[in-house]
């Protein structure tokens, strides 16, 4: 008997598919076109986990399967190159990133070409390369050159260790999303780009893309819309007014306080003197604070100014206060405080001892329902949303209606070394220009001293600063590494074209993306910014689509044996390389795959993989014994199974893809036509490729690839089980069964039971029965 050897096999195989370079896009046999495509990865130095080979393998399959339905597959491999570990590794070990950069890449090529990926390694691309940067700096220049980025002083966040600016996407829980650091807010002059512009739109796209509920509900919630209106409040003796945003303008009769962030731009000119010195106190102390300690905070804190405000509803003088539970980053850093009718100010109010006035009708407060009101002059008698209509219909002229978001802009500048410079240049004022086409990329210097001493490493860089205009500095800052992965899906339409970011020609076949796969983590960060720069490219005429993503999945986390998450400290990880080189490609393909549904965590299991070894193992046994078989086939079950893995690779079910292909295996009659081996290699392709290719090629004797055939079709007439077997029951309790043709009438089955010795006393003696097609006749 032939034994399987996996590793002598795949190996061969992907050599062949490589040097025939058949998984190139653009050059197979279809007209209609599907992009598959992952989340490329950073390339880090641990090398591909466990984790990495379920996203990869549900892709190919698709992209395997989809070639094999005559489509031209765009399959793309590439690397999210620069960025911050990268940066540290090297402060650290005296390595330069580019490096280890080039190191780590070429390891993980190695490994992903172990597994046998499709991918098309012609059009491979390199973010920290200067053919790639060049057109992320493009992207800043088109932006910047069309007020879609911009330059503002204002507070961002500031992780100390690492030194340098954060997006609101990379601080969790009030911390650096990379080290763990509590970020601090810092006052700086920061580059942006206006998200905030296209907030809408981001919203309106969702209903369009077949993305999962909960990651579209993520993005709306980070977006956050909130329907209200914007009133000013003038300080009284001073010639400053203060606008609040707020969701509740039927309640400003009951606004007995106005609530400033303590770093609210008006609290110096409206602070009293004798308040000064406890007001500056306080301003220093929320400032030290986290975001989420300030939301968070058990006890509400805050200092009266020592200034007064006129609610402009009622003229009546309210009191100026500053408290760190009024955030400065949303709406305008200000509210009106209502006692009455929110938790947060009732609160505050009870604390300092402020006036509560009621007016919304309610048994108890704080009542944070909407209703009728009392206590609000002309007002009274009216309900909450009529109210809303007043204003915006613009019937008071104290409020006007205003749509709030959480969102940000994106603050993209980054004070560190390992990323795309910044392609602008400032004049003797200091006003920032962009840097022509034709001087693109502005190229990173290589010889670089990038100790982290809160001063951009090019700054110090001599190279980079020479070739400038007279007069002029170059910005010595680097940009977000996400900035590189907002656009990167774009370039692989057209990944060598030196002219342009990518051809029109090239991004009308291949975009949008049909299908792509990668972790739920990076809902309001890579995905959202991907959205923001296609809509922004689409708004510039670069684009005519407006969504990158038409079909999302994100894969489960495959955790350790012991269910908690891999990780080096805890000695719990399984490498991916042993696998492959003791149960092969394919089995460790086919198990990521077997484990459990797609889209939920699983923990690893090695008595699951050699499972699946064995079962390959059989079905090169088995069809090395049928090969040259000329006996007839199961139509029936070879239908039913083709017609059950193409509908499970259409929705991703690929566990019960697996399992039925087992089942299959198991009830195969040796002599039974090796046609069946012939569809069977065919729906085994996409998920395990190597042992599919040798029983196509070796076993069966077939000449060219097997992913040059088509994809098996089904007759799903055939594929129905012809008989069926019906309980026969009396008064509910099983009596007996007969066996009819599928979809039998009544009729038909009476006839049947009639026919039947045992059973036929029941019918006649019963009064009547109920039957379901297909399942039981109950005679009562
Ligand atoms: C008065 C009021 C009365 C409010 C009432 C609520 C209930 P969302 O839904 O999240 O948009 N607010 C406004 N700006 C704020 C800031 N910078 N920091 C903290 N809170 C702020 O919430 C809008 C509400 O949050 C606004 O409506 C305002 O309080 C508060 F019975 O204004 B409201």
């Amino acid at each position: 008997m032939k034994q399987y050897d996996h590793q002598k096999v795949e190996s061969k195989w992907q050599k062949y598919w490589e040097e025939s370079q058949m998984f190139f896009a653009g050059k197979t046999k279809g007209k209609d076109t599907k992009y598959v495509l992952d989340m490329f990865s950073y390339p880090s130095g641990d090398g591909l986990h466990t984790g990495h080979p379920r996203s990869y393998t549900a892709t190919d399959i698709f992209a395997r399967y989809y070639r094999m339905q005559g489509f031209d597959v765009l399959h793309p491999v590439g690397w999210d190159a620069f960025g911050l570990p990268a940066e540290n590794y090297a402060i650290k070990k005296g390595i330069h990133p580019a490096e280890t950069t080039e190191t780590n890449v070429a390891r993980f090529t190695e490994q992903l070409k172990s597994l046998g990926y499709s991918y098309d390694w012609g059009g491979e691309i390199n973010t920290s390369k200067p053919d790639y940067y060049k057109w992320t700096q493009w992207l800043f220049k088109v932006l910047f050159d069309n007020g879609l980025a911009y330059q503002k002083e204002g507070y961002v966040n500031w992780c100390p260790k690492d030194q340098t600016v954060l997006a609101n996407e990379q601080v969790v829980a009030g911390c650096c999303e990379r080290c763990g650091t509590e970020i601090e807010q810092k006052k700086m002059n920061q580059w942006f780009f206006k998200v905030t512009e296209f907030a809408d739109d981001l919203l309106a796209g969702l209903d369009k893309i077949d993305w999962p509920e909960s990651t579209k509900e993520s993005q709306r919630n980070w977006i956050g819309r909130s329907e209200g209106a914007e009133i000013d409040f003038k300080i009284s003796d001073r010639d400053v007014s203060v606008t609040v945003f707020t969701t509740r303008p039927d309640t400003i009769y009951g606004a007995t306080c106005l609530v400033l962030a303590p770093e609210h731009e008006a609290v110096e000119q409206i602070v009293s003197s004798d308040q000064m010195k406890e007001v500056q106190e306080y301003q220093k102390q929320a400032m030290a604070k986290t975001q989420l300690d300030r939301t968070m905070a058990k006890e509400k804190t805050g200092v009266f100014t020592g200034a007064y405000a006129i609610n402009p509803a009622n003229n009546e003088k309210v009191p100026v206060w500053i408290a760190d539970y009024v955030l400065g980053g949303y709406g305008f850093g200000a509210v009106m405080a209502v006692p009455a009718h929110d938790e947060r100010d009732f609160e505050f109010a009870n604390k300092f001892g402020l006036e509560i006035i009621q007016v919304i009708e309610a048994d108890e407060l704080p009542f944070t329902g909407k209703g009728k009101l009392i206590n609000s002059g002309s007002w009274n008698g009216e309900t909450s949303g009529d109210v809303e209509l007043m204003i915006s219909r613009e019937k008071v002229d104290w409020a006007r209606s205003k749509i709030q978001y959480r969102l940000h802009d994106w603050s993209v500048a980054r004070q560190r070394y390992w990323g795309a410079p910044i392609p602008i240049i400032y004049d003797e004022q200091g006003v920032p220009h962009s840097v022509e086409e034709k001087d693109l990329p502005v190229l990173l210097p290589m010889d670089v001293d990038f100790t982290p001493t809160g001063e951009p490493p090019l700054a110090k860089s001599e190279e980079f600063n020479k070739g400038v205009k007279d007069g002029y500095t170059r910005s010595v800052e680097t940009l977000d590494t996400f900035v590189c992965s907002s656009w990167y899906f774009l370039r692989y339409c057209d990944p060598h074209n030196s002219k342009e970011f990518a051809s029109e020609k090239q991004l009308k076949k291949w975009m949008p993306v049909d299908l792509y796969v990668g972790g739920a983590e990076h809902t309001n960060g890579h995905l959202l910014y991907s959205r923001f720069i296609t809509k922004a490219l689409h708004k510039l005429g670069y684009l005519d689509f407006d969504e990158p993503f038409l079909k999302l999945r994100h894969q489960g986390l495959i955790l350790a044996a012991d269910g908690e998450k891999m990780s080096k400290s805890r000695g719990n990880v399984v490498n991916p390389d042993e696998l492959i080189e003791q149960y092969g490609a394919d089995a460790l393909r086919m198990y990521e795959m077997f484990m459990g549904p797609f889209d939920q965590s699983v923990a690893w299991d090695t008595n699951g993989i050699s499972g699946v070894k064995k079962f390959l193992d059989r079905f090169y046994v088995k069809a090395n014994a049928m090969a040259g078989n000329k006996g007839e086939v199961n139509e029936q079950r070879i239908n039913a199974l083709v017609m059950k893995v193409t509908n499970d690779i259409e929705g991703m079910k690929f566990n019960t893809m697996v399992s039925s292909m087992m089942e299959y295996l198991n009830g195969l009659e040796d002599s039974e036509g090796n046609q069946t081996i012939e569809v069977m290699a065919k729906l085994i392709s996409p998920v395990a490729p190597h042992i599919a290719e040798e029983v196509w090629q070796e076993v069966l004797g077939n000449k060219g690839s097997i992913f040059d055939q088509d994809w098996p079709s089904f007759d799903a007439e055939k594929a129905k089980q012809d008989v069926v077997i019906i309980a026969v029951q009396e008064k509910g309790k099983l009596r007996g069964t007969v066996e009819v043709p599928v979809d039998s009438s009544e009729e038909v089955v009476l006839e049947m039971i009639a026919k039947n010795e045992k059973l036929s006393m029941l019918a006649k003696d019963a009064n009547r029965h109920i039957f379901v097609a297909n399942k039981i006749i109950n005679f009562i």
